[in-house]
């Protein structure tokens, strides 16, 4: 805007008094003229100054509130180069390869651009009108509201300190049951315990020397590994094993990796992230360490995280986004996601999180963000009663007809029943929509092999692949922790359902020559349970097995699951464990390790855990006082009785 338009606006709001001329129309004006260019006075320059300042202040803001120029090329002329490589093999779901067209995706990103530039033309007009009128401010006004600006700032930061972070409600902390529990009574079980634990400081231990502060290990190479599921937030290693360390009494470690999160775990960067992955580890990770140790800290990071998180619900149907720039707040879909879908595993897995940042902070938009993804949900058809992995956040209609129980739709089924045992059996939205879907999974993919083997097909458009992923051995543990509530008298089906999905992921585990189990296996072209496919007969540290037999011994207390769960220990002890930490393998059915170089932050949050509860005794992290989250981070059950006061006391 030229300066001489602001001139008459300046003019009328700083009157006769200011410039000592006579009242009436236009005499700010006449009085400069009156006394010519060459002769101002001190009032007049300071007041011509404060309207250059406010000029230039406009220029630059307009510099500033332009959106970025490369998210507007990359929306406006590259919509047929959506396809970008899909991210490399990551820490949780499998990734589906690259499809052809990209269009969609194209087009949800602009959507976003379209959000993204109204908001960018809103704060421009925004700034217009309020240095409009500052301009019609006297100078002695301005310096009454900057004075008042600063005592404002100063009194909020002084009551956020006082309240123990930002804009946190002040909360007793009194430990939930079981974060600490007994030593094992058979000394053979105390010994097997202290042997994983003995892992998890080889793990740690390395860790902290080759890679400190840097998401993972690459254990062969000795150095930090980072994947970019994180974005360049730091340290997912030392937030995913916070809570393994606390249970496992390693208090120096658990120390040292507070005082990192303290003083490192940062969140204003400009980063891209997978919502799902830094929900489940980061989010769950913080909030386990809150609930067990109860450091403010672990609480405030959680809160301001989940915060940082809430821009990916910005869709029109409100499904949120799977990738996501924390600090522009601007959200896409993977690449490779059919029709430019979100993936219902992950966009289905963060509701026990944002319910639990809800309680903490005493927010309900947490808790509300992931209800409406329900209800999104529970007003779409669902083909057989089943649900497509795939589902467009702008249309809310379903992407291609692809189920699966393993990645891809893994996760969503897991935190329905969990949602229901979280809130003390109250959701019971959460219950029925549990247990109708495994009925439809039921009747549709759940299949017996020629050997007897109980194995859950993927379902293509009503097509049949018969194969199982190592994602899928979960769902054992969950039809068995389920079994209680399972409806029609149907509780000994659902445990039995429990036991027969762990035998056929043992029996994957037991066909390998290094007895630790690939990928994925399949039931067809006269196999069972062996992976036929080269890209599949890898094994990344993941849990998911030894997830089930914990699951199964806590409820069967059958000494098979202990002893598969040694079985394990063992091959990974011989094949896994290198100078450097331990490491994935590439080919289980190989008589030679080739080591893919790296240590999941999910081996110590998860595959670790799971080992080590599954020969502690049953006090430790009780279920009927805490689910664990899908990265097996432990959250306490939302117990009716203490209304909304505080969590279990010991
Ligand atoms: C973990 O990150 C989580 O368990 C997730 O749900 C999927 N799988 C990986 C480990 O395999």
């Amino acid at each position: 805007m030229p300066a001489a338009s602001l001139l008459p606006l300046f003019g009328s709001a700083v009157g006769p008094g200011a410039l000592g001329g006579p009242a009436g129309g236009g005499a700010g004006g006449g009085g400069r003229k009156a006394a010519g260019p060459g002769a101002f006075r001190l009032t007049e320059k300071f007041v011509l100054l404060l309207v250059f300042s406010a000029f230039i202040t406009l220029c630059f803001g307009a510099i500033f509130f332009l959106p970025d120029s490369s998210k507007l090329l990359s929306g406006v002329f590259f919509h047929s180069a959506a396809l970008q490589p899909p991210p490399p093999p990551p820490g949780g779901q499998p990734r589906a390869p690259p499809q052809p067209g990209g269009g969609p995706v194209a087009a949800a990103a602009a959507a976003g651009g379209a959000g993204s530039l109204e908001r960018i033309r809103a704060d421009h007009e925004r700034a217009l009108r309020e240095a409009k009128e500052t301009l019609q401010k006297l100078p002695e006004e301005i310096r009454r509201d900057i004075r008042q600006d600063k005592e404002k700032l100063l009194q909020d930061a002084r009551g956020r300190k006082e309240a123990g972070g930002p804009g946190l409600p002040q909360r007793l902390f009194r430990q939930p049951v079981g974060a600490v529990g007994q030593e094992p009574s058979d000394p053979a079980v105390r010994q097997k315990r202290d042997k994983i634990k003995e892992m998890m400081k080889h793990a740690w231990d390395n860790y902290k020397r080759y890679a400190w502060g840097l998401n993972e290990l690459k254990p062969i190479s000795k150095q930090g590994h980072s994947s970019n599921l994180f974005g360049n937030i730091q340290g997912a290693t030392i937030v995913d094993a916070l809570d393994t360390l606390y249970i496992m009494e390693m208090k120096e470690e658990f120390k040292e990796a507070k005082e990192w999160v303290e003083k490192n775990l940062d969140f204003n960067v400009n980063a891209e992230i997978s919502v799902f992955e830094v929900n489940i580890r980061f989010v769950g990770g913080l909030l386990s360490a809150y609930y067990l140790s109860g450091e403010e800290v672990f609480r405030k990071k959680a809160v301001e995280l989940g915060e940082k998180l809430l821009p990916a619900f910005n869709t029109p149907t409100g499904i949120p986004w799977a990738l996501l720039n924390i600090k522009s707040g601007i959200g896409r879909n993977w690449p490779w996601a059919s029709g430019g879908s979100s993936i219902l595993a992950e966009f289905g897995t963060l509701h026990l999180e944002f319910v639990h940042l809800s309680h903490l902070s005493g927010n309900p938009v947490f808790a509300e963000k992931v209800m409406n993804i329900r209800k999104v949900l529970n007003r779409l058809d669902k083909p057989e009663g089943l649900y497509p992995n795939y589902l467009n956040p702008s249309s809310g209609q379903w992407g291609q007809h692809h189920v699966s129980i393993g990645g891809l739709g893994d996760s969503f089924y897991e935190y329905l029943l969990k949602a229901w045992l979280m809130t003390d059996k109250t959701d019971e939205e959460g219950k029925k929509m549990y247990y109708d879907a495994v009925q439809a999974i039921e009747t549709h993919l759940i299949r017996k092999s020629s050997g007897g083997l109980t194995y859950i097909a993927e379902w293509k458009g009503g097509l049949l692949e018969h194969k199982m992923g190592h994602l899928t051995c979960f769902a054992g543990g969950m039809f068995a922790l389920g079994a209680d509530g399972a409806p029609n008298d149907r509780t000994g089906h659902h445990i039995e359902l429990g036991a027969e999905i762990a035998r056929t992921c043992h029996e994957s585990y037991d066909r390998t020559s290094m007895k630790l189990g690939p990928e994925a296996f399949r039931f067809d072209g006269g196999v069972e349970a062996i992976a036929t496919r080269q890209n599949e007969k890898y094994y990344i540290l993941r849990p998911e097995v030894i997830e089930t037999y914990m699951y199964m011994w806590r409820l069967t207390h059958d000494p098979k699951y202990r002893q598969w769960g040694w079985e394990a220990v063992e091959a990974l002890e011989k094949h896994c464990r290198v100078d450097g930490g331990y490491s994935g393998i590439r080919d289980v059915y190989n008589n030679h390790e080739s080591h893919d170089d790296v240590q999941q932050s999910f081996f110590l949050s998860e595959t670790l855990k799971y080992l080590y509860l599954l020969f502690s005794e049953d006090d430790l992290l009780p279920f009927e006082h805490w689910v664990f989250n899908t990265e097996a981070h432990p959250l306490p059950v939302l117990h009716k009785d203490d209304g909304n006061k505080e969590d279990d006391q010991k």
